[in-house]
Formats: structure tokens, sequence, C-alpha cells
């Protein structure tokens, strides 16, 4: 019954994912769609441009339905244009809009926005940053001259400043749970096929393409103990299975010391059970990096590379705020792998100080995520937004 109430005092919210490459924007757009049905009872509609895409984080998904519902959430195909307005104009008005990650919501779709009364809260919500001048941009708006709308950014981040980072409700509650059974883990990783038992060190390596990454390989191989390095089914395991054509085939591969599985491309939730599963993670792009967070093992971010190097800025406006309170060793030995990671530079004297730090890290990693989550999560501060700036809509809920 709450959350009925609460459908019909938020009324429906309308979510444009567009899939430029990847799977950080259809990753994050999903999250926020199913925490704010599952945790807010928001009606909510994500109209998606890549149902393909979708569907390798979230089998449940038909890539051949245009319209569908999952988790609680409506998904729709958001058709191709030209001789869609029609198409735009029969949807039903939404409270909220979200224009996720800087895609573009069709001009038809303006013009019906603009004709609604009250008028629909329009939010993009932007692309994560650490970089200092997020803080005084989250929230603002812009007149949308034209269509007499306002548009409003919120930014996700890393300080109290800004809408905060997805984070659902009893995550830690779940992950601790699984840290701590050992059965569960056991099955975990014999549904990967693999003895988990038999290493010491296990990793999960999810990256882009990287020219150095074979002098990695060759450390771990001299590792003085057994290692595990999982890699998820992609770009690198393409790559690696030009030497290693049986890992295609989901056969392990044993160098030495080193052991590497390419493995299925997994559910959302069950990735989220791997990094917990895992000793070090590497991740990549704006998603996993927090999910990293949320696992509470030390991590190592390849940011999504950006032309002349923009992202670097980035790396260097995050590594400022992460290493912040670290001791001084910690922090070098820190910044220095994450520069050599993704500047693609030499890695092996950087990985061995980084390991040599590894506990230390994972202790710093625990406190810095308390930190982090006493910013709220980003679902309840983009409701709690909303609830400021548009007033009761009971009519939205009707249709
Ligand atoms: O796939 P990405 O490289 O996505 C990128 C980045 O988000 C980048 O910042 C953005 O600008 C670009 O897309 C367009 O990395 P990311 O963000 O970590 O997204 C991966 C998603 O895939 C995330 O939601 C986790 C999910 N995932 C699974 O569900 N199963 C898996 O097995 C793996 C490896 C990932």
């Amino acid at each position: 019954m709450r959350q009925l109430n609460q459908a019909a005092e938020y009324g429906l919210w309308r979510i444009f994912c567009s899939v430029v490459d990847n799977f950080g924007d259809i990753g994050i757009c999903w999250r926020l769609s199913r925490q704010l049905a599952a945790e807010h009872g928001i009606r909510v509609q994500l109209l998606v441009d890549d149902l393909v895409s979708f569907k390798r984080i979230c089998p449940q998904v038909s890539s051949q339905s245009s319209r569908q519902t999952v988790a609680g959430v409506e998904i729709l195909q958001w058709p191709a244009e030209p001789g869609t307005k029609q198409y735009w104009q029969q949807l039903a008005p939404a409270a909220v809009v979200i224009e996720a990650l800087a895609c573009t919501i069709p001009d038809a779709y303006k013009q019906h926005m603009a004709r609604q009364q009250p008028a629909p809260l329009w939010l993009n919500l932007e692309y994560l940053s650490a970089e200092r001048w997020v803080d005084g941009c989250h929230a603002l708006s812009s007149p949308q001259g034209q269509y007499a709308l306002n548009k409003y950014f919120f930014f996700p981040g890393f300080s109290n400043k800004t809408g905060g980072l997805l984070y659902e409700k009893n995550l830690q509650q779940k992950l601790d749970q699984f840290i701590a059974d050992k059965a569960a883990q056991q099955a975990f990783w014999q549904k990967l096929e693999v003895v988990a038992a038999e290493f010491q060190l296990k990793m999960s390596l999810f990256a882009y393409s990287h020219s150095q990454f074979n002098n990695l390989m060759q450390q771990w191989q001299q590792h003085p103990a057994k290692v595990l390095c999982v890699i998820p089914q992609g770009e690198l395991a393409n790559e690696l299975s030009g030497r290693f054509p049986e890992l295609l085939n989901g056969e392990l591969v044993t160098l030495h010391n080193l052991s590497i599985k390419v493995i299925p491309f997994l559910a959302q939730p069950d990735y989220d059970l791997l990094l917990a599963a895992c000793d070090v993670n590497f991740v990549r792009g704006e998603d996993s990096i927090i999910r990293a967070h949320w696992a509470g093992r030390p991590f190592v971010w390849q940011i999504y590379r950006q032309q002349e190097n923009a992202h670097l800025v980035k790396l260097q406006a995050f590594l400022d705020r992460y290493c912040q309170h670290m001791p001084a060793l910690l922090a070098d030995a820190t910044r220095q792998f994450y520069m050599a990671w993704n500047a693609e530079s030499e890695l092996v004297l950087s990985w061995q100080k980084f390991y040599s730090f590894l506990p230390q890290i994972a202790e710093y990693n625990r406190l810095w995520r308390q930190q982090l989550l006493a910013n709220g999560d980003l679902a309840s501060n983009l409701v709690h937004f909303a609830k400021k700036k548009f007033i009761i809509t009971p009519n939205f809920s009707q249709q």
C-alpha cells in the first residue's frame, strides 16, 4: 500500500539511455531504474536503444521485445529516428524525465514535454567525475529557451555536494554475508568451473586492451604462490586468445604459478559477487569502479579513455580524493600503479609495490567506503531532489 501511495506521489519516471559503447551507460541506468522501482516504489520506464547490450548484463531481457517488464521496470525499445514523432507524442506524460549520461532525447519528445501541464522535471544525469568543479555544478539548472523548460544537471560524485553514488539498500549486508559464507563462495566458483581453493591470490580483470599486460602476466607467473586471474569475455580476452585460443573455450591456461580463465559475461548481481569473491579487482569505466568500492577489496581502476588524454585529468582528480587520507607510502604505491596501468607504462615494479600494500589498501578501502556512504545513495538523493522540485502530481499515476 505504501508503495502504491508513493507511486501516486512520484508519478511516472522516464529514463532515456543510449548505449554509446561498452556497458557503462546501460549498467548505470539499469541499476538506477531497478532501485527507484524496488526501493522507492516509483513507476519507472526505461527507454534503451540497444537491447542486445542490455541482455548481456541482464539475461532476462528479451532483445526482440519492444516493450517488456523486468524487475518491476518497464523497458521500452527507443525507436530509431526518423519518422517517430507520433511515437513520442503518444507516450504518457512523465513526472520526471532523466536524460542519462549525455544522451539527447528526441526533439519531438521535448515538444511533448513542453506541452505538458504541469511540466515534467527534466534532469540530465551526468557522467561520474571526481573533479572539484562538479561540486559547484551539481543541481544547477539551465533554461531550455525554445521549449520553456528547465533542465537540471545531476552529478554523481564523491563529495556531499554531489548526488552521491549508486548504492542499494542492504547491499553491504548481502556482500558481507557472501564473504562470510564459504559454502556460497565455493558454489559461486564452481559455477564458473574454478577450484578456488587451489589459489592463494584470486584476481578479476575487467579491462580495456593493454599493451603492457604481458609484462604483468610474466610477473604473476613468478609469484611465489598460485595466482588465478579471471577475465570476462570481451576485448582483452579476445586479444589473449590470439596466443591461447583454448581460453575462448573456457579452458584454464596455466603458466607456471599463474592460471588464467576467461569467464562468461555475468549478470550484474553475479558480477558484484565476483568482485567480493576476489582478492584484487581490476575494473574499468564508471560503474565497475563503484561496485569495486562496495566489494571492499583492493581495486585498480582503468578509466575510460578519452581524446587528448582528458581521462588522465579525471583519474588524477579521483586519486586526489581517494588517496587523500592514505599514509604517504601507501598513497605513492597506489598512485604509481594506477598511473602505470592507465598510461600503459611499465608495470612490474609498480605492481610489486602495490601488491606489498594489499592488506593496508583493503583496510583503507573500508574507511573510504564509509566516508562515501555518508553522502547518501544516488537514487535516494535523486528522489529527494525531485521531491523538493516538484509537488505531488497524482494525475500522472493514472496514465
Ligand atoms: O563497459 P564499460 O567500459 O563502460 C564504459 C564506461 O562507463 C565509460 O565511463 C562510459 O563513458 C562508456 O562506457 C560509454 O565499464 P563500466 O562502466 O564498468 O560498465 C560495465 C558494466 O557491465 C557494469 O554495469 C558492470 C557490468 N558487468 C556485468 O554485468 N557483468 C560482467 O561480467 C562484467 C565484467 C561487467
